[in-house]
């Protein structure tokens, strides 16, 4: 019998809402890996990611630090420099200091090189830089360029005789490479905003890419692929304690589903790659069982952000979106100030240590840093995730109240402030809904107050009748958002007592 470190899996889904599991309520998307991931953990009814949109999430969960405070925590193109400093302190790196192998299988969206980023030759700035001892991943989104697998450092299968470019500026579109705007004849799924660029596997996507066409990834296959390499990377450390970072890419747009899951759901497409995502989860919560390692492994569930129907695409996501409701009983969805926006599905599970079914606690993404920390035994430094709280605690589902207070981002650094029962909502010069979605994006010239007890779905602006608490939350806010803000506390390691389990 050994005492050892837990190994930690962060699964993290894209878009993927409050109310699109049946766990949290989706009546005809059958979740059962999830579900049963619930059943056997914590379901949070209160775990945030720190912004409505990805790069900015991804961002805090990795360094533990809000967006806002990193300018170029913005929703990225493909070929955007690495938004982390390689000298910057982060989660992975933690992992690593404390003896981990670690891993990231999936969407990166961080940014890659360092301002001359040429995908035929060896990239520097990659998550390999930043604290990952192997990856696996697409460089932004599914629906951004370039649209290749890179393996560590290296585009998978590219042929050094079709070298791959790759611009986001139409004044450069390859003429040669045929693209949405232009050839709408050749497409398989009709772009509806924004999405005009170079067609790959019948679809066009943001931005141009020529070359590489041996490297190009398979749509329908993407799930496998990267349940594949997370598998793999598992496999391959088992004998390690590990830190698996798999960024799933479902159910981001362009939606296409394993031929497998096709009309799983009355919901179309966009359904349908939530059933796969669970199915790509339960291949490796399996795998875990499988080995031996479900015991002595520490996993967490959440999304990047809230849902939104049409991102881009005509998939029918509207049309046969039918009474679901994918961001539950809350206002908003993805780009959004309001709890839609960022309140998303939030398990954790550890088997024989997590024993709440459900907690209500507040908890950010954000936490998970200095959490983890504590659970590993690993003391934070000064500079080092800075808007981190240790919520082990509440992880665990032992403490009943988690946060006291966390700052969110909508779209563009607006934020929001909530408490553990209001949320207020500064006024902001920007537009209410967004011009492309649909989504409501929540801006108003005046601000909003909403007691979150009373009414989740936010339809009752109180800060006209409540001045005072309007006011104590503005002062609170410009304190803890302004630039002289000292850091969260940092627990002393020696202060929780490091939780054992046996093998
Ligand atoms: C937006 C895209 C949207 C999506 C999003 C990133 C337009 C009009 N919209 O700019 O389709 O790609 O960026 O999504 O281009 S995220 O989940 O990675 O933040
Ligand atoms: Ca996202």
């Amino acid at each position: 019998m050994t005492n050892t470190l837990p190994n930690v899996i962060i699964l993290y889904a894209d878009d993927l809402g409050f109310g699109d599991l049946s766990c949290y309520g989706a009546n005809n998307i059958p979740t059962p890996n999830l579900d049963k991931l619930a059943e056997e953990g914590t379901k949070f009814s209160q775990g945030y990611a720190t912004a409505a949109t990805c790069t900015p999430s991804r961002y805090s969960l990795l360094t533990g630090s809000y967006p806002w405070r990193n300018p170029n925590a913005a929703v990225l193109s493909g070929d955007a420099p690495q938004i982390i400093g390689k000298n910057q302190p982060t989660l992975p790196k933690m992992f690593k200091k404390q003896g981990y192998r670690t891993g990231i299988v999936g969407k990166w969206h961080l940014g890659l090189g360092d301002g001359n980023l040429d995908f035929n030759k060896l990239i520097s700035g990659t998550p390999n830089d930043v604290g990952f001892d192997q990856s696996f991943i697409m460089a932004a989104t599914n629906d951004r360029v370039p649209c290749v697998y890179i393996d560590n450092r290296n585009v998978e299968n590219l042929d050094p005789n079709d070298p791959i470019e790759v611009t986001y500026d139409w004044n450069k579109a390859f003429t040669d490479v045929p693209n949405g705007r232009n050839h709408p004849e050749l497409l398989d799924m009709m772009y509806d905003h924004g999405h005009d660029g170079t067609i790959i596997n019948g679809v066009s996507r943001i931005g141009h890419m020529r070359g590489g066409q041996s490297a190009i990834w398979d749509d329908e296959t993407m799930g496998e692929r990267f349940t594949e390499k997370a598998i793999e990377f598992i496999e391959q450390n088992q004998h390690t304690p590990f830190f698996l970072y798999y960024a799933l890419h479902q159910p981001h747009v362009p939606r296409i589903p394993n031929p497998k899951f096709r009309d799983t759901t009355p919901h179309g497409a966009r359904g349908d790659v939530i059933v796969e995502m669970d199915w790509c989860i339960g291949q490796v919560l399996n795998k875990l069982e499988a080995l031996g390692l479900k015991e002595n492994t520490l996993v967490i569930f959440s999304s990047d952000n809230g849902p939104v129907l049409n991102d881009g695409y005509k998939d029918q996501a509207i049309e046969l979106n039918g009474d679901h409701k994918m961001a539950g009983p809350l206002r908003g969805g993805k780009y959004s100030l309001f709890e839609g926006g960022t309140r998303v599905p939030f398990i954790v599970s550890w088997p024989n240590v997590t024993t709440e079914k459900l907690s209500n606690a507040l908890i950010s993404q954000v936490d998970l840093y200095h959490s983890l920390a504590i659970l590993i035994g690993y003391q934070l430094s000064e500079n080092e995730a800075p808007d981190s709280e240790d919520q082990l605690c509440t992880l665990i589902g032992l403490h009943p109240y988690g946060r006291k207070n966390m700052i969110l981002e909508g779209m563009q650094y607006k934020k929001v402030f909530r408490d553990r029962r209001y949320v207020y909502i500064p006024a902001h010069d920007d537009d209410f809904i967004c011009q492309y979605t649909g989504n409501e994006k929540g801006n108003l010239p005046s601000p909003q107050l909403y007691d979150l007890f009373d009414d989740i779905g936010q339809l009752n602006n109180l800060a006209e009748v409540m001045p005072e608490k309007v006011e104590e939350m503005q002062n609170l806010f410009d304190q803890l958002t302004s630039r002289e803000k000292t850091r969260a506390p940092i627990r002393k390691r020696i202060s929780f007592p490091r939780v054992r389990t046996k093998i």
